[in-house]
């Protein structure tokens, strides 16, 4: 395990199936201190539990469309302050918010009104071939955002999420179809984001085919700049 010397405030960027789940759960394993939030994640579980947020989370997701700015931040913002996140001590990792920069913005003005601040973000570029199989081959446990893969990293029982037994689903918009659109909207989205977070000097990128590539060179990244 690592231990940090200040707390990491990262975000995790990648395209739709480049692993930050994956990466988001190696981490958690590593660095005990950390919480995470994803949104994806977040928002299945208040489609799962059919709530008003979630009926509407769900004609968008759907889609493979973004939700809009403000309903996504109002979401995440309030779980953000519910959680004892912004205690200067925490240590934190974000998975999928914010994807925009009028997300990036308002997530920074909650962070100073505390006086915290982002301190890493982290593209995860692996080659778009590689990843309409991953998906396709996915299943998920909503209700801890536990990730699996039929060929990578299958369930111990097929069907089954290792540590509840609980029965384990594919997600709506991992389709072929849905996916396409998911990776346009992350086009179109991410230069602009990586602009904003490179102009305040947070920026870095960790390339590779597999998780397995990646997850060592986060984790040196993180050592090098976060602990010891
Ligand atoms: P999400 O949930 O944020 P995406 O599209 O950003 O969804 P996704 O699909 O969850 O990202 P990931 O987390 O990057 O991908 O990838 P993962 O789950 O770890 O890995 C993908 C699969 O590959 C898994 O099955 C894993 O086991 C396997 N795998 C991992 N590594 C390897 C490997 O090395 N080899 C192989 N063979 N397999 C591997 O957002 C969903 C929707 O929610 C809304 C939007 O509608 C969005 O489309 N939304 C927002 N809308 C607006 N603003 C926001 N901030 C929003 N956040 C969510
Ligand atoms: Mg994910």
């Amino acid at each position: 395990t690592i231990k940090l010397l200040k707390p990491l405030r990262l975000l995790l960027l990648g395209a739709p199936g480049s692993g930050k789940g994956t990466q988001t759960s190696r981490l958690l394993e590593r660095i005990p201190q950390l919480f995470s939030i994803s949104s994806g994640d977040i928002l299945r579980q208040e489609v799962k539990s059919e709530s008003t947020l979630g009926r509407e989370a769900a004609t968008y997701i759907a889609q493979g469309k973004l939700l809009p700015d403000d309903l996504i931040t109002r979401l995440i913002t309030f779980r953000l302050s519910a959680l004892d996140w912004l205690k200067p001590s925490a240590a934190w990792l974000l998975d999928g918010f914010p994807r925009t920069t009028p997300q990036a913005s308002a997530l920074d003005e909650l962070l100073k009104q505390h006086d915290a601040s982002l301190n890493l973000v982290v593209e995860l570029d692996v080659p778009e071939s590689t990843i309409l199989e991953r998906i396709e081959n996915r299943y998920v446990h909503i209700p801890s955002g536990r990730v699996y893969n039929l060929q990578y990293n299958p369930p111990k029982v097929p069907g089954l999420d290792d540590i509840t037994g609980e029965p384990l689903t594919k997600r709506l918009d991992d389709t072929a179809e849905v996916f396409k659109k998911r990776l346009e909207e992350y086009n179109q989205t991410n230069e602009p984001l990586k602009e904003y977070y490179r102009s305040s000097g947070i920026l870095s990128t960790v390339s590779g085919e597999t998780s397995d590539i990646i997850f060592p060179k986060l984790l040196n990244l993180i050592t090098r700049k976060f602990g010891h």
